[in-house]
């Protein structure tokens, strides 16, 4: 056998790397390794090739067994505080590589491997148990990049066990007790009220304490933070600083400010914003995002914002820190935390390295940890990315601030992401009212008696002499007054007050009055600066080469400047070259937006022979805002929740998130109901996020035809969003606009055409872009006076009609665009018909069947604005969106059509 296998087995490459060293330049290598290298060619050239000296042979199982502790350590370490570890084989039994007790005296040079110097073997295993199996689980040996592993081992083994001074453990105990004293205050003052307490999990609040407090040395000035339901309120009180009085106002169950209408949400959901002046005296703002029940839902958001914070500190990683917490239930089984896995090192999408924890309380609401998972742990997932990730006794407060600390450091040191798994339990059931013990009744029986994390740590304390007990009463009395005094001034305070969630991102703006629901402000842009800004988008610099079918489409767009007839791309082009030279960035993605799905945005081009990017857009004039466009992973969910959080702390911007197809967009159902039409009722916030949606019948069969405008029409309510569908280049131009000239913000989902893109009768004049600004209905531009009976539609299906008119004009029709759906525009369509001939008969055409589309919509809308009983021409009622066939598709289409046609008089 050949001695080498040995080296590779304890030390993936690193020791054979270390061996290569040493063979060119045994200088190079550290004296104790050039000792046992040197003995290792010795025994070779005793014994020959194939064998070494039993010395030498012991010295690699002792290397095996250095590396089964680094693999499997974490197996074997004591981090559950309630109930045994299930068993794992084999062990790190000394026998279990071919070493003996008889062995334990031995001085073995491989002590050099983890930091101790040549040591006997009980030194060796002592110094292994304490790093890898203690109350500390390390599971890092999947990293492939060696400055990493080297860096982690560093850390690890000479680090790896709890040194905080005395001051630094009193304030730990202080930040144990205020997490467990809270929450017994609560149980005395709201006996019965759900607050999801986080009695087993309390050093969660010295785990963020020191994670924060180490990050204000270590340059983190801002911290967001995203979370669910288990100790939110104790972290929104000990971490964020938000007053007691006003989280136990919101116990009391009293009414919100403002004018009854706000829906608002339950206490455990609600965001929050604060400056904190950390130990140091730095100050870090801290901001907790607003979170649906939907577990984990919030995780791409948090990551949103803490982007936008980045690329706002001029891509500072080191400044924003994002930190996730978990449920170990939730990270298990939910996918979007695997869609946030694979962000985290994607250009677009970067955060610097995400610091998540799992307040592990080894049960998902009455879900056995057993039945939760296939996976070892539920923070496997780490390991797509090749994460560092630990395993700590969430009863043993200096290991987990000691875990805290590591991770920051290594989060600022490499900007990868790290997971810390805080083991501990639930001392109730779900919430306080429920009984955990109808399906746990061994474990809850353990845990009735077990301690709490602050008694234990404070005996520890006590027993060392950091405290006496009189310090430990009067700081526990103190911690108590200061509850206390916060729930006498909850008494007096009039109402809950919700608004402090990014609110200094937000100055300057305010809520939507009525009236500019339906409105628009002008939007138009001077035609010469138009000109000046479409020249330079559509010129490519002399030098690099571009490929052929690139010059020409950049050549053609010149060309409409002459023509004066621009499509579809020039109008969101123009839309977003205006808004860059007005100051205000606009960021764009989701799959393959770069080029567009249907080829024609080309917001980034590629020289031929070297694949650099080129973003003209960019490179408009000095001082211009920013435009970025990214090429999303192949997620809806994660994605769009990205850029809805990228939206919440980017007010001045342009945000969008754009569908492959609109189909696809149900992927982000939750993101839809649970934030973006919902929101700013429950949480008063504001958010611009734009959405592109393409939506159009064209035989692409049932998943490629429809953004399934129904549905955002029927979470459409009051001005929660806006839903509009263009069909022209400038309403486009003037619609992204307007999102940004308002002096409000609202989600604005944007049903966009394919056919459109390039049908030669969609487009505008330069004059369209230069004067007015969206049109919530367009006018039939050739009908009538006397028209009797009005045809109202919306997008594509208009051109088609005009189609099937063969370029003839109907003297009884009028047919008008709705461009605006929610908010309805029901003054603006009662004034059109007004134009027509009296009772003039109302028709809704649309391409979707009946119970899709906008038919149900305005149907109800109609009937609510007294405009009467409008026909319905459109496909029948079906389960599925649109046919697969495509000659089916175009029977259904003509039929539809042919019946608006049939009324018509020519
Ligand atoms: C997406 C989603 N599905 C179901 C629920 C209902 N639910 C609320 S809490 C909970 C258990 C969560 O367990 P875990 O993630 O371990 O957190 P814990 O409550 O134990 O802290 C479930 C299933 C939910 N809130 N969100
Ligand atoms: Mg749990």
């Amino acid at each position: 056998m050949d001695p080498l296998s040995f080296l590779s087995n304890a030390e993936p490459g690193a020791l054979e790397a270390l061996y290569a060293r040493y063979l060119k330049d045994p200088d190079s290598v550290d004296r104790t390794w050039r000792l046992f290298f040197a003995g290792f060619d010795l025994s070779r050239a005793q014994y020959g090739e194939d064998a070494a000296s039993p010395a030498t042979l012991k010295e690699f199982k002792v290397l095996d067994l250095i590396h089964g502790y680094r693999t499997r350590g974490h197996l074997f370490t004591q981090t559950n505080p309630v109930r045994a570890r299930r068993t794992y084989t084999p062990t790190l039994a000394l026998e279990n590589f071919e070493l003996s007790e008889a062995d334990l005296d031995t001085v073995f040079q491989a002590g050099n491997e983890v930091g101790i110097g040549p040591a006997t073997l009980r030194n060796i295993v002592a110094h292994l148990e304490e790093t890898y199996c203690h109350s500390i689980g390390i599971e890092y040996m999947y990293i492939r990049e060696t400055d990493r592993l080297k860096w982690i081992r560093e850390h690890i083994e000479l680090v790896n066990r709890p040194r905080l001074d005395a001051a630094g453990r009193k304030h730990a105990l202080k930040k144990i007790s205020q997490a467990t004293l809270f929450e017994e205050f609560l149980q005395k003052k709201f006996v019965g009220q759900k607050r999801f307490s986080l009695e087993g999990g309390e050093s969660l609040i010295p785990a963020l304490d020191a994670l924060i407090e180490t990050g204000t040395t270590r340059g983190v000035r801002e911290v967001v933070i995203g979370m669910a339901h288990r100790g939110r309120l104790s972290t929104l009180a000990h971490i964020l600083g938000k007053p007691y009085a006003n989280i136990l106002c919101e116990f009391e169950g009293k009414a919100y400010d403002g004018d009854g209408l706000f829906d608002g949400d339950v206490k455990y959901h609600l965001g929050y914003s604060n400056k904190q002046v950390a130990d140091t005296g730095e100050e870090v703002t801290i901001t907790l995002a607003p979170n649906p029940s939907h577990l984990e839902a919030v995780d791409p958001v948090v990551e949103g914002i803490a982007r936008a914070r980045i690329d706002a500190r001029g891509g500072d990683e080191s400044s924003v820190l994002p930190i996730l917490i978990h449920g170990d239930a939730a990270i298990a089984g939910q996918g979007v935390v695997y869609e946030i896995a694979q962000m985290a090192g994607l250009d677009g999408f970067r955060t610097g390295g995400t610091v998540h924890i799992v307040v592990n309380n080894q049960v998902g609401f009455t879900t056995n940890y057993l039945d939760a998972r296939t996976s070892t742990y539920c923070t496997d997932v780490a390991k797509v990315t090749q994460s560092l990730v630990f395993h700590v006794n969430a009863d043993d407060v200096e290991a987990v601030v000691q875990v805290m600390n590591i991770a920051l450091d290594y989060r600022q040191t490499f900007h990868r992401d790290v997971y810390i798994d805080l083991l501990g339990y639930r001392k109730y059931g779900h919430n306080e009212g429920d009984e955990p013990k109808f399906t746990q009744p061994k474990l809850y029986k353990a845990i009735a008696s077990h301690p709490s994390p602050r008694e234990t740590y404070l005996q520890k304390l006590l027993t060392d002499g950091t405290v006496t007990a009189e310090e430990a009463e009067a700081m526990k009395e103190e911690l108590l007054a200061r509850m206390e005094a916060g729930f006498d001034e909850s008494k007096t305070m009039a109402c809950s007050v919700v608004d402090d969630f990014l609110s200094e991102l937000w100055e300057g703006y305010r809520p939507a009055k009525a009236e500019e629901l339906t409105t628009s402000p002008k939007t138009g842009v001077a035609k010469k600066k138009l000109l000046e800004l479409g020249a330079k988008f559509n010129t490519l610099p002399e030098g690099p080469k571009f490929f052929r079918k690139v010059k020409k489409l950049m050549a053609d767009r010149l060309s409409m400047i002459e023509n004066d007839q621009f499509d579809w791309a020039m109008g969101e082009m123009f839309a977003y070259a205006t808004l860059l030279d007005e100051g205000h960035p606009v960021r764009l993605s989701g799959q393959d937006v770069e080029r567009g799905t249907f080829s024609h945005r080309h917001a980034v081009v590629k020289t031929e022979d070297s694949e650099d990017e080129l973003i003209l857009l960019n490179h408009m004039r000095e001082g211009q805002a920013k435009f970025d466009v990214y090429n999303s992973l192949l997620s809806e969910y994660a994605v769009s929740g990205f850029e809805y959080g990228y939206a919440f702390a980017n007010p001045n911007g342009l945000t969008i998130w754009e569908a492959q197809f609109g189909d696809f967009n149900n992927g982000a159902q939750i993101m839809w109901d649970q934030f973006v039409t919902s929101g700013e009722d429950k949480w008063r916030t504001m958010n611009g996020l734009t959405l592109l949606l393409p939506h159009g019948y064209e035989g692409m069969g049932s998943e490629h035809s429809s953004g399934r405008m129904e549905r955002f029409l029927q979470l459409g309510s009051g001005d929660n969003i806006v839903v509009a569908n263009c069909t022209t280049p400038a309403n486009m131009f003037h619609l992204l606009r307007r999102q940004v000239h308002r002096p409000f913000r609202k989600p604005l989902v944007v049903f966009t055409p394919k056919k459109l893109l390039r049908y030669p009768k969609a487009v505008s004049t330069l004059a369209d872009f230069s004067t007015g600004g969206f049109q919530e209905v367009i006018n039939d531009p050739n009908a009538s006076k006397k028209a009797d009976t009005v045809i109202f539609c919306s997008g594509k299906v208009y051109y088609d009609l005009l189609e099937k008119f063969e370029d003839r004009v109907p003297k009884n029709l009028a047919v008008v665009r709705v461009e605006q759906l929610h908010p309805f525009p029901a003054e603006a369509m009662a004034k059109v018909l007004a134009g027509y001939a009296k009772n003039a008969k109302v028709v809704w055409l649309q391409e979707e069947p009946r119970n899709m589309g906008a038919w149900t919509f305005v149907n109800e809308q109609m009937h609510l604005h007294g405009m009467g009983q409008a026909q319905y021409v459109g496909r029948s009622a079906s389960a599925s969106p649109a046919s697969g066939s495509p000659a089916v598709h175009q029977q259904r289409h003509d039929a539809l059509l042919d019946e608006v046609v049939a009324m018509a008089k020519f």
